[in-house]
This record gives C-alpha cells, structure tokens and sequence, in this order.
C-alpha cells in the first residue's frame, strides 16, 4: 500500500488543466437540491414519511387526545430544530461573505517565494467574511464599529487566511489585553446593554486607562467605522508578517487591501436611522452588487521593509498599533482581488468558515509582533467551542490542494481513511517531508536573544505621535465628523470620570478638538496642550484620498420620485441616463399601483408601477435622489409631508439631488434654500450640491448625470 492519504479536498487545482479554480464548484457535489419537485420528504435517515404537519395523536373527528411519543418523525423534526444553533463567533459575530479570485498582476518574487504573491498566471479561489466587532450575530449593520475583512486564499500550496480589519492599527499592542478590551465593548455585564455600541461608560473607561488605545480609537470615532458598503472600504492585515524569498532572505511585510470603488461613508444621522430601518443593508448591498454583475474588487498591496532595517523607525514595527506611514514604507501594489460569487447557503458557508492567523503557506512567515503571537493562539483554540474537532473537514474550510497526515478519529470525523497504519514512519512509507526547495514550509532560522520578561521595548510606549498624525491628516469635514462622534460617544457616558477623563486624554492629541468636545460633554475645557504637537501628516490616512481618478456613479442607487401627471420626457431621460451610467434608478412614488403621466390615459392601464411607495422606504436608504416636473405631480408632492421630509433629508445627507422643471421650486422650498439658484430653459445648474435643469432636453441630462459624478456625495 503507498502512504495513506487523507484527501477529502479534490485536486481541482492541479488536475483540471485549464479550468479556473473555484472553491464553489469544490463544493458543488456536496450541494443538495431541495427545490427538486419529484423529491419526496424523508426523515434524517431516508424514511418517505406520510405527514409532515400532523404528530402522531390519539384522536378521530369528535376528540383530540394525547400526543405519541412514539412519533419518531415527529421528534426528529423538533429535535433537528432545537439544535439549530452554534455558538456565535466571540466576537465578529455577525458576518456576510462571498467567493472571488485573487490575481497577481505583478510578481513578488524579490521578497517572497509564496506561489500565490510570484506567479501571475495563478487565480487563486477565496472566500471573504466581512463583519461587525461588537454586535451579536442579529445586530444591525450600519452601527458606528470596525469592520472584519477576513480572507481565505485556497491556494496551491495550502490555505492561507488573513484575517484583517478596515482599520489598519488596533486598540492593543499585547494579545493578553484582548479579553478586556473586548469586555469593556460588549455589552456590559449587569444588563446586558448597550448593543453593538461602543456608546457606554465601560468602553471609554478601557480606552483613557490604555493610553496604546489613542490612536485606534481616532480611527474608530472618523467616518471609517460608518462605512457605506463593504465594497468601498479598506482591508489591512493589521499585524506585521514576514516575507522569506528563495535566497532565504527576510522582509518585513503589511498587507492592505483598497477598493477600486474608493473609500466611502455614511453621515452619523444616515448610519443610525437605516440601522432601524434596514438591518441588513450591508449585507443586501453585497449580495445585489455581486447578483447584478458589479463585481468588488481591490487592489491588493504590500509595505514591505528589509530585515536589516527593522530598528530605523522612530516606532517600533512590530507594535500594532503603529501605521507604517507610506511617505516612509510606500505601498507596491501587486494584484487584484475580486468578489463575484454570493454562498449558496449561509450557515455552511458564512457562518462555519473559521480563519485561524497562523495559517500560512511557504514564502510567508510570522514576525514577532506579540499581538499577532496571541491571535495565532486564539484563532486556532477558538473553532474548537464554536465547531467542534474536525471542523478543518467542513467543506468551507478544507483546503483545495491534498491533505496527508495521520491527524485522525475525533468527534464527527467525516474522512474515512483506507490503510492499517496511522503513524508515520511506517514500513509502506520511505518518503520523507517536503524539503524547502520541495514546496515543504521552511521556518525561517532566525536568531533570538533576551531575557526572559513580561515587558516590551522601549518604542512600544509612545503612543500619541501617530494618533496625532491621524487627526492632522484629515479633511476639515472629517475632522468635525470626529469631534461629533466623540460628543455622541461621550453624550451616552453618564459616569464624569469617563467623560471628564477622556477630555483630558483628547487634550494630549489635539487642543482644538478637546477643547470642542469638552464643551459639548460637559468635561472640563482646556486652555492649553498637555503635549507638544509634531503637526506633521502623512498620506492615505484621509478617505479623500482614495478618490478613484475617474469619478463614478457604478452601482448607486438613485430614487425618482414621482406622483400621478409626472413629465415622462424627464423620467425616462434621467432613467436611461443612469442605467447607461451603471447606477441603479429605483422609481418611488406615493403608492405601488401605477402612477399615470402628464396627459396619460389612465384608463390604458399602462402606468408605471413603483418599485417602492414612500412609507416603504426612506432617501436614506439611496445615495441619490431625482425629481422630475409636472405641475400636478408636483403639487401632490408638496402637499405630502412624507414626499418634503424625503428630498429634505436628502440634502441634509449631503447627497446629490437633481430636479427638472415645476420640481426645482419644489425642491427650493423642501430644503427651504432661498438663495438656490434656477437655472434657465438652456443651462443646467448646480447649486449646494442640487443640479437643476428648467427645461428637459436630452444633452442636459447626459450633463447631469456627468455633474452627479461630480458631486461631493460620490467621491
Ligand atoms: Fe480577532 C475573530 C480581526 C485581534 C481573537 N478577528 C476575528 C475576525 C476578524 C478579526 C476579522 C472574524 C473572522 C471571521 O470572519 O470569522 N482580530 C482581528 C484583527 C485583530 C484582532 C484585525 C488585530 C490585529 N482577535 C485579536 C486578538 C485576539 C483575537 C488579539 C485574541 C488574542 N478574533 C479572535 C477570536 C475570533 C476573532 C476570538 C472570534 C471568532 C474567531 O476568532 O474565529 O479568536
């Protein structure tokens, strides 16, 4: 017999010459097709049953008895559901996630030997997992939180997860300080309130007493954590990994992930409301993104520094909650990743996907970064409570490439292993393991001294330089949009000594911006700094500087708001314009049955049915908002409170509104803009962020949507 191999993975990777590598067709013989008419209902172990509604009773047409336990049907089906659930993640709880491919348009192979990040002719399967932190796994998504952005890669050689966030430092520089400050941002323990909020006296009391947390909770309190869709924010890895190339040399790596959509976010007013009025808008603006065609996709960098260099920064790079500042490290980016495949079914996918930090594959190596040693730990340990031993055999987490060890038996093991030896040697096989230069995983032989202590380098202590620079690098509006997100946070702390505190700490990163929030949380307000300022900024710390070159309205949602006389000439025009344009028009209108057209016969039937009526949805759930004219339509609207509040709130969301005809008085007034200008029968005109054009002619549309474009809202 030759050696037993353990290969629940097909191979399709090697053995399909010239197919594409999916991790969906992998699993597609597992797939079970419950819609098939013909199929009969069975129980678990394929017994046609006769009634699947009824349980077994003593009972005729006159009287209903008691019940039989003897139904085996019946308490199988209960049994099944009662067991439904596995514990939620500890944290990330709640999750969406999608297949794609990772591509290479650019080797690494001067710092890496890692198939995956050298060979351009590679697509690699992956699975992502985006999340919240806090929140339990039934949370909203558009709460103020960091986002998960959590990578599988099924490569050739093994799979490699990295498991990151849209925010590239962290609260802690030590993985020991995880349990705490996760237990300070969960809900607290005597009530178990406040949900999926970092809004509460606990959360604020950890950050002041973890001076390390200064930078990250800057980052937590900018426009980052009210991201718009997973699909227009950045993944980084965090942590700092290494990088060993074929001559055996090291290099110091950060992985970063950014979207080719740009970086984008809600205003705090939009986040709150659609988390009561959408849930899951996150999860629905993926899963219809990759369902209509519009792929995600990021380029995928690195920030690598040579071994040699490690100690020539004035922080220490293994500290996590350090940028590595792109003036100093810039970032080669080098592939693409791509989204374009939403799971067939949640629980087996999203929810049984484990992503441990310490699978890596050959070419890529840990560094010593002591939160990084932690997660390798945590992540491993963790699977085990949530799924079980074994669960590296669950579909979403075997790898594509064979597996051959003699790891076996255990709960729920799935494999069934031919042979009569489960150890190795053994006397069938001689072959030894992969050599370095064989594919085998080289640990790098690097040299450690020190003495033995619970303490860090010195480096490790400075903590308000970078926190600093993150506030200095912001736009103006980004600033006033932490300094309101702080007074929110600290509005929702009725403890003094966390408010007052916090003032204290703000005061070390920036005067101004403590000074702002004091005043509004009822802290002491300061005079004067408590910390000499550097006033230095660093790039790609601002959103804005993510703006894609060619500004684009690709896979926005514009609503068109019309009432019965509407003027079908602007509604179609602005409709096709958009649809050319890749956005999505949503047509809304005060009901659902059709809505007639100035001078349209109603009794031709032929109305335009809604998609929504305007209690069923808000402009808070569309980036866009556009009005036609017609003068009763117009009038209808005016004198619908709902249709005002609509265009309204629109505008006080910093969106693009565009109105044609009698609907840019109706707009002048709704948003009670006096000094909005009109614009004449020929000219399109833009004025706070309203295009309006008096007149419809086509060519004015097409400028529209190019002015749309333009617009602060889609940058
Ligand atoms: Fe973690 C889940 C990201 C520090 C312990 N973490 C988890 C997930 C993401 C991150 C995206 C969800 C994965 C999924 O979708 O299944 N975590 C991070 C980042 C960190 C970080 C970017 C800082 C660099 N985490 C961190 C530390 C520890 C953990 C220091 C413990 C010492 N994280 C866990 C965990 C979780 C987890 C408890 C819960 C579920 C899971 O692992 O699989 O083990």
């Amino acid at each position: 017999m030759a050696s037993t191999i353990l290969a629940s993975a097909t191979d399709k990777v090697k053995t399909m010459a010239g197919e594409k590598p999916s991790k969906v067709s992998d699993l597609q013989a597992e797939m079970k097709e419950v819609h098939d008419k013909n199929a009969r209902i069975t129980s678990d172990f394929g017994v046609k049953q006769t009634n699947t509604d009824d349980w077994l009773t003593v009972a005729s047409d006159d009287h209903t008895g008691p019940m039989l336990l003897e139904d085996q049907f019946g308490r199988e089906k209960i049994h099944r559901f009662d067991h439904e659930r596995i514990p939620e993640r500890v944290v990330h709880a709640r999750g969406a996630g999608a297949f794609g491919k990772f591509t290479l348009f650019e080797s690494a192979s001067d710092v890496t030997s890692a198939g995956i990040l050298t060979d351009t002719s590679r697509e690699t399967p992956v699975f992502l997992r985006f999340s919240t932190v806090l929140g339990s796994r039934g949370s909203a998504d558009t709460v103020r939180d960091v986002r998960g952005f959590a990578v599988k890669f099924y490569t050739q050689e093994g799979n490699w997860d990295l498991v990151g966030n849209n925010i590239p430092v962290f609260f802690i520089q030590d993985s020991m300080k995880f349990p705490d400050v996760i237990h300070a941002g969960k809900p607290e323990p005597n009530n178990e309130i406040p949900q999926a909020q970092s809004a509460h006296n606990n959360f604020w009391d950890f950050q002041y007493l973890h001076p390390e947390a200064s930078h990250m909770f800057m980052w937590t309190m900018s426009d980052r954590t009210i991201p718009r869709s997973y699909r227009m924010m950045q993944g980084f890895g965090v942590n700092t990994f290494t990088l060993i190339n074929d001559k055996a040399e090291r290099h110091f790596v950060k992985f970063i992930f950014t979207p080719e959509l740009g970086v984008h976010s809600f205003v705090w007013d939009e986040a709150l409301k659609i988390a009561g009025q959408d849930p899951d808008f996150h999860r629905k603006d993926l899963w219809t993104a990759i369902e209509s065609g519009a792929f995600p996709k990021w380029k995928f960098g690195i920030q690598v520094i040579p071994e040699s260099k490690e100690h020539d920064f004035e922080f220490d790079i293994l500290d996590a909650t350090k940028v590595w500042p792109e003036e100093l490290v810039p970032i080669r980016y080098i592939g693409t990743l791509e989204l374009n495949e939403n799971p067939p079914e949640y629980f087996t996918t999203t929810e049984q996907v484990a992503f441990c930090t310490s699978h890596i594959v050959p070419g890529i190596g840990f560094s010593d970064d002591p939160l990084l040693q932690g997660r390798n730990f945590s992540y491993f340990d963790t699977q085990l409570s949530r799924l079980g031993i074994n669960w590296q055999e669950l579909p979403i987490n075997r790898p594509m490439c064979p597996v051959m060890n003699h790891n076996r038996d255990g709960a729920m093991r799935h494999t069934i292993t031919k042979g009569t030896v489960n150890y190795w040697p053994n006397r069938f096989s001689a072959v030894p393991p992969a050599k370095p230069e064989e594919g085998g995983y080289l640990d790098y032989p690097a040299k450690v001294a020190g003495i033995k202590a619970r303490t860090k380098s010195k480096k490790f202590r400075e903590h308000k330089n970078q926190a600093e620079l993150f506030y200095n690098s912001l736009s103006a509006p980004e600033k006033t949009h932490v300094k309101s997100a702080l007074a929110f946070e600290l509005d929702h702390c009725d403890d003094p000594t966390v408010y007052t505190r916090m003032c204290e700490r703000l005061c070390e990163i920036d005067l101004e911006l403590a000074q702002s929030v004091a005043e509004m949380v009822g802290g002491d307000v300061p005079q004067e700094s408590t910390r000499q300022k550097h006033n230095k900024t660093a790039k790609g710390l601002s959103q804005l500087d993510f703006a894609p070159v060619e500004p684009t309205i690709a896979t926005r949602m514009v609503a068109i708001v019309i009432a019965d006389g509407y003027d079908s000439v602007a509604y179609k025009a602005i409709k096709a314009a958009l649809t050319a344009a890749g956005a999505l028009p949503f047509t809304i209108a005060p009901r659902r049955n059709a809505i007639y057209a100035e001078g349209e016969d109603k009794s031709s039937g032929k109305g335009v049915v809604a998609d929504h009526h305007l209690e069923g949805m808000r402009s808070t759930l569309f980036d866009s908002v556009f009005i036609p004219g017609g003068a009763k339509s117009i009038e209808t609207l005016s004198k619908n409170g709902r249709a005002v509040h609509w265009v309204r709130e629109a505008f006080g969301h910093l969106k693009a509104i565009g109105a044609t005809g009698e609907a840019v008085q109706f707009v002048r007034t709704a948003c009670d803009l006096p000094g909005m200008q009109f614009s004449t029968a020929a000219e399109v005109v833009e004025s706070y962020g309203v295009v309006t054009a008096a007149k419809v002619a086509p060519e004015s549309f097409s400028e529209t949507v190019k002015m749309a474009k333009g617009a602060k809202d889609f940058i």
